[in-house]
């Protein structure tokens, strides 16, 4: 698919630090140590509603990581899937009475637009599951015959399923107890209940065609992918095993990122599917979680279209610390507009105070796991003392512009 496109990114003077992160496998936070080129996978969308402040959130958080490999001299690949084809998608269009293909293009547009318009650095590889369908039919086949899969003994609908610890590893990257699992799958798409799978969490990799849902000719016989391997085989082909950081929400932690990491390892024999597993807290609306059972959606296009500053929501989104749970709420985005507005004042000055240890601190913020709350602060300090009209550097406001511009992404 044709990624949005990108914005330039200025070169901040100063040295930049190394990115820490936490990672969900390791429990910790730990420096991210990438080569030349840092690799970046993050699960996309499933494009059967518009974009909301939640996907916002955490495609914002993985975008700075970007910004700050970018800082550190390295180049970026970075991957990102489309889930063009699943049960949500197939089911939202059946209640509009409308064509899956036609609501996913949709929805993947405005996408593009919301990203765009957020100034999020697009992945140089946007795929969907359509345009994958040959890797990833290819991969069920190499699970069947290494034994990591099995077909259901069942004639009307013989879909093959993944044995949920054909690596011995099975939870090494969420650490979720049995318990959880248990819930988690069924809360997330899987189906413990489905007669005839060996063990209730084993994932289904290949769902066998059924009347009326749309499905692809192949070895396996007619069918469509199940969600999983999707993304294995999407970052696998194109970052190889042991890339640097899979991200998506903490929704994603457990079954999927378990299982698109247990695919992958049982797909090439190697450990680890990524170094890092990284994950965005769960963002709500004035204290719910936002979902659209209960309707309570925010949209980045309706906000858009309020004629909101894409750049104060980037600001909002940014006043929190990306691992933590949060709500988005009115009084956020009035003080994202603010905050804004403060900025754009103080860097259209001559002059203001040396900027260097202002970006400085910016940047260890941001270094020390995304600390935004801290790094928005750090600007805000140097901001405060130009309004009152402290410092002669006259290089300082454009210094501190670009700093902003390259680190945050907000173009003040
Ligand atoms: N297509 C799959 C991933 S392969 C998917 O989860 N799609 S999604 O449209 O449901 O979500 C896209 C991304 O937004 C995922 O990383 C998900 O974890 C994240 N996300 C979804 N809801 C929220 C929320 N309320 N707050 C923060 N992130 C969210
Ligand atoms: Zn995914």
């Amino acid at each position: 698919m044709q990624p949005w496109s990108s914005v330039p990114v200025p070169q901040v003077p100063g040295t930049p630090h190394p990115l820490r992160l936490y990672d969900t496998a390791a429990g910790e936070i730990r420096v991210t140590t990438p080569g030349p080129v840092a690799r970046m996978y993050v699960c996309g969308i499933t494009p059967y509603d518009a974009t909301h402040l939640g996907h916002a959130a955490t495609y914002l958080a993985f975008d700075l990581v970007h910004r700050l490999w970018l800082d550190n001299g390295h180049e970026v690949h970075y991957v990102q899937n489309v889930t063009d084809i699943d049960d949500p998608l197939l089911e939202r269009a059946d209640r509009d009475g409308e064509d899956w293909v036609v609501l996913a293009m949709r929805e993947t547009a405005l996408f593009r637009e919301d990203m765009n318009a957020l100034r999020v650095l697009p992945p140089q590889d946007f795929i969907g599951a359509v345009e994958a369908m040959p890797e990833i039919i290819e991969a069920v086949g190499k699970l069947l015959s290494s034994g990591a899969a099995y077909r259901l003994d069942d004639d009307e609908y013989p879909d093959v399923y993944y044995r949920h610890d054909a690596t011995g590893r099975f939870g090494s990257e969420s650490h979720c107890t049995p318990e959880e699992m248990d819930r988690f799958f069924a809360e997330r798409g899987g189906d413990p209940e489905r007669p005839g799978k060996e063990h209730p969490l084993d994932a289904l990799l290949w769902r066998a065609a059924r009347p009326g849902e749309p499905s692809w000719d192949s070895e396996l016989g007619p069918g469509r992918p199940g969600w999983h391997l999707e993304c294995s085989v999407i970052a696998l082909n194109r970052l190889r095993m042991n890339f640097d950081v899979q991200g998506g929400g903490s929704d994603l932690a457990f079954p999927h990122h378990e299982f698109s990491a247990a695919h992958a390892e049982a797909l090439t024999g190697e450990h680890p599917f990524a170094r890092h597993y990284c994950h965005a807290g769960m963002v709500g609306l004035d204290g719910e979680k936002m979902s659209k059972s209960k309707g309570n959606l925010v949209f980045v296009s309706r906000l858009r279209g309020d004629r909101v500053d894409p750049m104060a929501v980037r600001l909002a989104l940014l006043d929190a610390h990306y691992r933590s749970d949060r709500s988005w709420t009115a009084d956020a985005l009035t003080a994202g507009t603010a905050r804004l507005a403060r900025w754009r004042q103080a860097v259209a000055l001559a002059t203001g105070p040396a900027a260097g240890p202002a970006i400085d601190e910016l940047r260890e913020r941001l270094a020390d796991d995304l600390d935004t709350e801290r790094a928005l602060r750090a600007v805000d300090a140097w901001v405060d003392a130009a309004l009152t009209g402290t410092g002669e550097d006259a290089t300082a406001p454009g210094e501190i512009r670009t700093a902003v511009d390259a680190l945050l992404g907000v173009r003040l």
